[in-house]
């Protein structure tokens, strides 16, 4: 299971994403990840659905630009208390600037490269801008992969959130040593 060689690994956080399963199955799912995760002592995110990241008592949800329509960030802050993680994607600095004095955890931006998952990509330029009004934790996220997390390092990135580098990859301890490496030195 790629949950297991990834947390063996040593990765800090994980997220369930799956777009396209039933309620039931995210239920079932999501409370076998939550209580490996709890397990191993990392945290355990539930993506784009607060209701769902409260029932499955996750440490926090991660909500994308669109998810705060349907669940603002007031209420997801009272449904799930000041003790959880809500995380927020960003995908401009405009968009990254106006998170930094609202009440998210972090914020991830991206797509910093090329990715499968989404139809565009926003590039590096903004980095260093990004990095310099973060108040807090940034996670760069997008087509991230071994041979270019270096150029994010030496732009000031500290963290990274990867899909593809992990699950496609080979030797997936590997990977994430590899990436945690690169991150620390
Ligand atoms: N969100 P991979 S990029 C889920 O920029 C997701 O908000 C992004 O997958 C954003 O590491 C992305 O395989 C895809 O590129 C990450």
């Amino acid at each position: 299971m790629v949950a297991k060689d990834a947390i063996n690994a040593g990765i800090d956080m994980l997220q369930m994403r799956e777009k396209n399963r039933s309620r039931k199955e995210l239920l079932v799912l999501g409370t076998a990840l939550a209580s490996l995760c709890k397990k191993n002592s990392i945290l355990f995110i539930v993506n784009d659905d607060p209701l769902l990241a409260k029932k499955l008592n996750a440490d926090g949800v991660h909500l994308g630009q669109e998810d705060l329509l349907r669940f603002p960030l007031l209420e997801t802050r009272n449904l799930l208390g000041k003790d959880k993680i809500i995380g927020l994607s960003t995908h401009s600095p405009e968009q990254f600037k106006i998170a930094q004095d609202q009440d998210f955890d972090y914020c991830a931006f991206g797509p910093v490269f090329f990715t499968k998952t989404k139809s565009y990509y926003i590039g590096t330029n903004d980095l260093g801008e990004v990095f310099q009004m973060a108040k807090k934790p940034v996670i760069c996220i997008g087509g991230i992969t071994l041979r270019n997390v270096k150029k994010l390092v030496a732009l000031g990135a500290t963290n990274i959130a990867v899909i593809r580098a992990i699950t496609e990859a080979g030797d997936i301890g590997m990977a994430v040593k590899s990436l945690k490496d690169a991150l620390c030195t």
